[in-house]
């Protein structure tokens, strides 16, 4: 059987890119939810019902496990999710462990970046109360990379001058490390790197959540069941929607 994976858009794409570089003996689905991205910055209630929608259409293919490749989807119905189907569920997290980890002694704050829904909901209230005993994290939302990821705009001359702006109001001296707390910021990691100091690195939950795909299908004994062929599927009927999907495709090829 296949592994789905799934976003509101095009941000899922790098993590699908990780999967396929760590479990290339396996089919899978992408589903891309174009007619309603971006999530970030919709109501709770609706996200949830676009969720529903896209993870009853992705089950119906027949699928062994299901990666929810958006952290804005996660935060708001992973657990939900999981109530609903018997197949794993798994979903992203803003890499704030391993941050806390590196900073907790070295006097360095945590910058955690995610979508305006994400940085609202109690999931990351409640792991950053968890875990940030010296409360050394921020919170930044960066929702406009979604909308540039989207639109396929990774130029400089449009995104520099947006991250500058809204990392003008933090001393980044001060920090250690940045957390990519939606899939769609990976694709500008080079980008915001280039504004932040040498020794400020940059995580995201990519390769954790990739990894906690293999570490549950190889306890199901699901490993190995494919050969790397990908579906694309994504929710809109529009002509722009199907030239989207092309590019997603496109984009892909250009991870590698
Ligand atoms: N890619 C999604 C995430 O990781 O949060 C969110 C994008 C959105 O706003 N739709």
């Amino acid at each position: 059987m296949k592994i789905g994976v799934f976003d509101s858009g095009i941000g899922g794409i790098t993590v699908l890119h990780d999967a396929v570089k760590m479990l290339p003996n396996e089919d899978y689905i992408y589903y891309a939810d174009t007619m309603n991205v971006p999530y970030g910055t919709k109501p709770k209630e609706e996200v949830k019902k676009y969720i529903f929608y896209a993870i009853d259409f992705i089950v119906s293919q027949g699928v062994k496990a299901i990666v929810v490749a958006c952290n804005t989807a996660t935060s708001v119905a992973i657990e939900e999710l999981r109530n609903r189907y018997s197949i794993p569920i798994i979903g992203m997290e803003p890499a704030v462990k391993p941050a806390v980890e590196k900073n907790k002694n070295a006097d360095k704050r945590i910058l955690v970046t995610a979508t305006e829904l994400t940085l609202k909901q109690d999931k990351l209230q409640n792991l950053i109360a968890k875990l940030d005993n010296e409360h050394i994290v921020d919170l930044l939302s960066l929702q406009e990379l979604v909308r540039f990821a989207e639109k396929f705009d990774f130029s400089e001359e449009t995104v520099l001058p947006y991250l500058k702006e809204r990392l003008s109001n933090f001393d980044l001296s001060n920090y250690g490390t940045v957390v990519l707390g939606c899939t769609h910021f990976t694709f500008f990691k080079d980008m915001i790197q280039k504004l932040l100091p040498e020794d400020v690195d940059i995580i995201d939950g990519n390769m954790g959540t990739v990894n906690n795909l293999r570490r549950i299908l190889e306890e199901m004994n699901l490993l190995n069941e494919g050969n790397g062929s990908i579906d694309f599927y994504n929710s809109g009927v529009r002509v722009e929607d199907q030239e989207k999907l092309r590019q997603y495709k496109d984009l892909l090829k250009q991870l590698d």
